[in-house]
């Protein structure tokens, strides 16, 4: 009886995944670019067709400042603009039972001097903060591993790993939308270029990791700080307490144990972009 209620409990917990998890819409980059572009242009189209009329009707010269309406016109194609690119291309995704086991690989700042794993106590854990600097290098208020759990609408996203290597996992990650706790924590932020993650600082910079994004990919739906692997707290291995995931660049860029962000509107670099690889590392 027990077993079945414990059954029927994680079905439920298995649709409701499904339906989080499973195939929406594939579109590819090339039709995404097709259609932001016609969106944007019929949009910018309206506003030009709207400008001129209202300068016939005024029968006013033209002059270098644009009329109220029409700037809010543009200011409106702005924000659908912006919400085709944070919700147009997704990668795609996959169902739970296409989940595979991901090897731990690369160890960068996650070792100690002998080369050992450093394990993340559950009372460091609970007081972990993220440190951030904003673009005009301020430091501001951290944001607390704590709030990232459990403020933010959780995400589960099946989707694969591609590592440079050559290999490829499909994954499951459970986490928040990077953009969502920005948009809380760091909200002048968001506009900025790019954004520079690190592991929190050991003595030995050399070991220390950071993998640089730009705004598209910070504010990317699919974009995760994520906790969970596989249903399963990350090992220190794969990045405990907190790592970050986004399906359309390598896994160079998936940072594990994130312990800072820093912004800024200048080209970055990061562990692999001193090493040679290219800075946007993606697909
Ligand atoms: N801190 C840190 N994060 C990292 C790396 C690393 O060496 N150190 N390697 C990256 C690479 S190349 C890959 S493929 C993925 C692998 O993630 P996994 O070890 O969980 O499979 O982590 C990425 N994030
Ligand atoms: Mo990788």
């Amino acid at each position: 009886m027990i077993g079945d209620a414990h059954d029927e409990a994680e079905a439920a917990r298995e649709r409701m995944l499904r339906e989080q998890t499973d195939d929406g819409e594939i579109i590819s980059h090339a039709e995404y670019t097709k259609r932001s572009r016609r969106a944007f242009l019929s949009f910018a189209g309206l506003g030009i067709a709207g400008y001129i009329g209202f300068n016939r009707l005024q029968n006013q010269e033209e002059n270098e400042s644009i009329p109220r309406f029409v700037r809010a016109g543009l200011d409106w194609n702005q924000s659908v603009w912006d919400r085709v690119q944070r919700d147009g291309a997704r990668a795609r995704t996959f169902s739970l039972d296409d989940r595979e086991e991901l090897r731990i690989n690369g160890r960068h700042g996650l070792e100690d001097e002998a080369g050992d794993l450093i394990e993340v106590t559950d009372d460091e854990a609970a007081n972990w903060e993220i440190a951030v600097t904003s673009r005009s290098g301020d430091t501001i208020d951290p944001i607390p591993l704590a709030s990232i759990t459990s403020d933010f609408e959780v995400q589960e996203l099946v989707c694969e790993h591609k590592c440079i290597e050559g290999w490829a996992n499909i994954v499951h990650w459970t986490g928040v939308r990077l953009s969502d706790v920005l948009d809380r924590y760091a909200p002048d932020e968001l506009s900025s270029e790019w954004a520079v993650l690190r592991t929190p600082p050991g003595d030995d910079v050399r070991r220390d990791y950071s993998a640089a994004i730009d705004n598209y990919t910070v504010r990317h739906a699919q974009t995760l700080l994520a906790w969970r692997l596989n249903g399963e707290p990350l090992t220190a291995g794969h990045g405990s307490p907190i790592r970050l995931v986004t399906p359309f660049k390598y896994g160079i860029k998936q940072i594990k144990r994130v312990g800072s962000i820093e912004f800024t509107d200048d080209r970055p670099t990061d562990y692999w972009t001193e090493r040679g690889y290219d800075l946007h590392s993606g697909f």
